[in-house]
C-alpha cells in the first residue's frame, strides 16, 4: 500500500532533443489524470489492465490535440514506486514534453522533487536506501565496470549482506538482554565468551565489508592517477599520450603546466580521473607555486601515482626525496626519454614498479596502461569481475557500528558485570547498521540521498 495521498509528476527523460521524451506520473490519481488528459480508443486508461500500452493522444483542455503519445499503464504495485504510474512517451524534445507535463499538473498532480519517485519506492517498502543510492550509481556509472556493479547492488546483493550483518547482531543484542535476567551467580559459565566471540566475528564481518570500500570509490569517483615529477620531464606528454589527444601544452620550457589538469578517461572499464601537474620544483614565480602546491595535494590524496623522471638525466636529491616518499603499492615509476639515453638504472629505484618509454614516439604508452590496470587491480585490492561495494556512507555508518561493537567487546572483557552498559552500545551499533538499509531512517538522511538524484528519477 502506498503511504502518500498526492500524485507527483515529472519529465522522465534528460532536457534537450531526443527520440522521445517520457512525463512520468506517481500516485492514487495517476489513472484519474491519464483518463483527463488522454484521449484513444475506449477503454479509458483507468479501466484498461495493469502494463498495457496504448497509442492515443494528449489533448489540452480545450480538447486541442498537443502530441501524439504512448501511454503505459502500471497498476500498483507492480511499478517503480509501487503506487499507480503512468508513463507518457511523446515526441522529443523541451517544449512538447513541457506542454504534457503542464496539462498533467493542471489536471491535479505535483510537480515532483529531485529523487522523489525512488523516494517513494523506498518509503513504499519496493526496495531499501542501499538499492535506492544504486539507482544513483547507475545513472552516474561512468564506465561498464561501474554499471555492473550498481546493478549487482540494485538487485539487493549488498543490501543482502547488510541484513545478515543486521540480524546477526539483533540475536546477539537478544542474547545479551537474556543474560541480564540471571543473578550474576546463575550466569552459566559459558555464556560470556560465548558472547564475546560472536562479537568478534561481527567485528569481522564488519572488516570484509569494509574491504570493498576501495573498489566502490574508484568506481563510483573514478581512481585517482596522479602524473607528477620534476618540471620538463614529460607529464603533459603522458596526458596527451594516454587520452591520445592532444589535451595539454607541452613545450620545451620547464614550468610550462601551472594549473591541474583533469580528465575522465576508462581504462579496461575502469574509470579514472588522470591528472597532469605542475612540475615538482622551488619557485619564486608565485603562480608555479601555487601549482606545485596543488600538485603536491592532488599526489596525497591519489590512488595511484604515476612519477615520471627523465631517464636521461642522473638522478638528483629532489628525485631521490620524492621516491623515498612514495607507497611502492601505489606508485609507478616512469623513466621517460630512454631515446635520449637511459642514464637513471632501474636498481636505483628500489622495489619500485618501473616502466620505460619514449613518449615523444609513443614508445611504452601500452606498458604504463598495462602497469596502472595491474597496481590498481592489486594494490587497490579490485576485484577480477565487479562487485557491489560499499560507498562513503555506508563506511561511516559501518566504522559507527564497529566502534560500538569493540566497545561491547571491552565493556564484557573488562568488566565482566557491565553488561547492561553493553547492551547499550549494540543496540547504538543497531541503529547505525539499521541507517545503511534504512531499516532506521530520518528525514535529513532521506535529504541527503535523494537530493543527488534528477528530478524525474
Ligand atoms: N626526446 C624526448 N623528448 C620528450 C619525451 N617526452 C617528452 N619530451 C619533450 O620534453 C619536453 C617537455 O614535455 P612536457 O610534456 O611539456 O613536460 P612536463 O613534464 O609537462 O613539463 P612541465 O609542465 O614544464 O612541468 C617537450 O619538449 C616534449 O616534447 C621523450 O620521450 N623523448
Ligand atoms: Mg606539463
Amino acid at each position: 500500500m502506498s503511504s502518500f495521498d498526492d500524485t507527483i509528476a515529472a519529465i522522465a527523460t534528460a532536457p534537450g532533443e531526443g527520440g522521445v521524451a517520457i512525463v512520468r506520473v506517481s500516485g492514487p490519481d495517476a489513472l484519474r489524470i491519464a483518463d483527463e488528459v488522454f484521449r484513444s480508443a475506449a477503454p479509458k486508461p483507468s479501466e484498461r489492465a495493469t502494463h498495457t500500452i496504448v497509442h492515443g493522444h494528449v489533448d489540452d483542455a480545450d480538447g486541442n490535440e498537443l502530441d501524439d503519445v504512448v501511454l503505459l499503464i502500471m497498476r500498483a504495485p507492480q511499478s517503480y514506486t509501487a503506487e499507480d504510474v503512468i508513463e507518457i512517451q511523446g515526441h522529443g524534445g523541451n517544449v512538447a514534453a513541457k506542454r504534457i507535463l503542464r496539462r498533467v499538473l493542471d489536471a491535479g498532480a505535483r510537480a515532483a522533487e529531485p529523487g522523489e519517485f525512488t523516494k517513494r519506492a523506498f518509503i513504499n517498502g519496493r526496495i531499501d536506501l542501499v538499492q535506492a543510492e544504486a539507482v544513483l550509481d547507475l545513472v552516474h556509472a561512468g564506465s561498464e565496470r561501474a554499471a555492473a556493479a550498481a546493478v549487482e547492488q540494485l538487485e539487493g546483493k549488498l543490501s543482502r549482506s547488510f541484513n545478515e550483518l543486521y540480524d546477526f547482531l539483533v540475536s546477539i543484542a537478544a542474547d545479551v538482554e537474556a543474560t541480564l535476567d540471571f543473578p550474576d551467580d546463575e550466569l552459566p559459565a559459558t555464556a560470556l565468551p560465548e558472547l564475546l566471540q560472536r562479537l568478534n566475528t561481527a567485528d569481522e564481518r564488519i572488516g570484509q565489508l569494509l574491504s570493498t570500500w576501495d573498489e566502490g570509490h574508484i568506481l563510483r569517483e573514478g581512481a585517482l592517477v596522479v602524473i607528477s615529477g620534476k618540471p620538463n620531464v614529460g607529464k603533459s606528454t603522458m596526458l596527451n599520450a594516454l587520452l591520445g589527444r592532444d589535451r595539454a601544452i607541452v613545450s620545451q620550457v620547464p614550468g610550462t603546466t601551472r594549473d591541474t589538469i583533469e580528465e575522465k578517461y576508462v581504462l579496461e572499464g575502469i574509470p579514472l580521473r588522470l591528472v597532469d601537474t605542475a612540475g615538482l620544483r622551488e619557485t619564486e614565480c608565485e603562480v608555479e607555486q601555487e601549482g606545485v602546491r596543488r600538485a603536491r595535494a592532488h599526489i596525497q590524496k591519489s590512488d595511484l601515482h604515476l612519477y615520471l623522471i627523465d631517464a636521461s638525466k642522473a638522478l638528483d636529491d629532489d628525485d631521490r626525496d620524492h621516491l623515498a616518499a612514495m607507497k611502492s603499492e601505489k606508485c609507478v615509476v616512469v623513466l621517460n626519454k630512454v631515446d635520449l639515453g637511459q642514464v637513471v638504472r632501474s636498481e636505483q629505484l628500489k622495489d619500485a614498479t618501473v616502466v620505460r618509454t619514449s613518449l615523444l614516439t609513443g614508445g611504452g604508452v601500452d606498458e604504463v596502461r598495462r602497469a596502472v590496470i595491474g597496481k590498481l587491480t592489486s594494490g587497490i585490492s579490485l576485484s577480477a569481475v565487479p562487485h557491489a561495494s560499499i560507498s562513503e556512507r555506508h563506511r561511516r555508518l559501518l566504522v559507527e557500528a564497529r566502534g560500538g561493537i569493540r566497545e561491547a567487546l571491552s565493556l564484557i572483557r573488562d568488566e565482566a558485570g557491565n553488561v547492561v552498559l553493553a547492551a547499550d552500545r549494540i543496540r547504538d551499533s543497531l541503529e547505525n547498521l539499521g541507517m545503511i538499509t534504512g531499516k532506521v531512517y530520518h528525514d535529513e538522511l532521506l535529504a541527503s540521498i535523494f537530493s543527488r538524484f534528477c528530478v524525474g528519477k
